[in-house]
């Protein structure tokens, strides 16, 4: 029985021992998260520190990031651009047809006559051309028909009375057989020009840059050609009044029932104007 005390007295013992070193440990555990937690508080500030620098930092970069996209978008820029002056620079060109020279507001390029194939011909190129009578130059060349493509003035046909003024031809009653001028011109403040077939004026906000009647070739010749608005008061070239033919240039009529008849009339002469905004 007394051995069975003491037994059983031991064991106690042993258990608050057990008991005391778990507390023990179980101390040491709160103790260190305590000053864990003491420590990652205490390191919070600096933490946040850390992040802002490095968040500086990435905005720094995505700054110069940006900058250096920019910086090449604008080289690009720079490259394919012209110096910003505004919007009027470029101009607008078109060619005046029937007319020694541009309106005095106007860069005259060059000036010259017509050109184009024959009008009777097949092949060789269906537009009109303003061809420079000075400064012609030549590179190679072999003197002779060799091609069989030509280039041929131009000429008034068949331009009847009434339709064009003499204001601008010396005197001159009728321009049937007269060269056709041209003047290449370039208005520096516009950036577009259009030619309006039958119209007489231009559309509200544009300019008039002349007006006159639609011509092209006769459609029972064998050649093509673009139509054009020539001047109704032309200049002529004096002393070309010789019939040579060449390219033509015919008065164009309207077909009633092919257009709508009504505004369309049939046979009437189309009006024309260049007009630029
Ligand atoms: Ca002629
Ligand atoms: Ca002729």
């Amino acid at each position: 029985m007394e051995n069975m005390k003491r037994s059983t007295g031991r064991s106690s013992g042993s258990v608050r021992s057990v008991l005391s070193s778990y507390v023990l440990v179980l101390l040491m555990v709160v103790s260190t998260i305590i000053v864990c937690q003491l420590r990652v508080n205490s390191l919070q500030p600096k933490l946040k520190e850390i992040e802002d620098l490095m968040r500086e930092n990435k905005l720094a970069e995505e700054v110069a990031h940006a900058r250096r996209d920019r910086r090449g978008a604008t080289d690009v820029i720079e490259d394919f651009s012209p110096p910003f002056d505004g919007g009027l620079s470029g101009g607008a060109m078109f060619t005046h047809w029937g007319r020694h020279a541009c309106a005095e507001d106007l860069e005259t390029v060059y000036a010259g006559k017509v050109g184009g194939s024959d009008h009777n011909k097949h092949g060789g190129g269906s537009n009109y051309l303003c061809v420079p009578t000075l400064n012609v130059t030549w590179d190679h060349y072999v003197d002779g028909p060799n091609s069989k493509t030509f280039l041929y003035g131009a000429e008034f046909e068949n331009p009847g009375t009434g339709f064009f003024s003499t204001d601008n031809t010396q005197a001159i009653e009728s321009i049937q057989d007269y060269d056709v001028p041209c003047a290449v011109c370039r208005v520096p403040t516009r950036r577009s020009v259009l030619t309006i077939p039958a119209w007489t004026s231009c559309p509200s906000g544009w300019t008039q840059q002349y007006r006159g009647y639609l011509m092209a070739g006769h459609e029972s010749h064998k050649g093509r050609n673009k139509f054009e608005c020539v001047d109704r008061a032309p200049d002529i070239f004096k002393g070309t009044y010789e019939n040579k033919n060449g390219a033509l240039f015919y008065l164009v009529e309207g077909v009633c029932g092919s257009l709508p008849c009504g505004p369309y009339i049939a046979n009437r002469q189309i009006t024309c104007v260049v007009c630029s905004i």
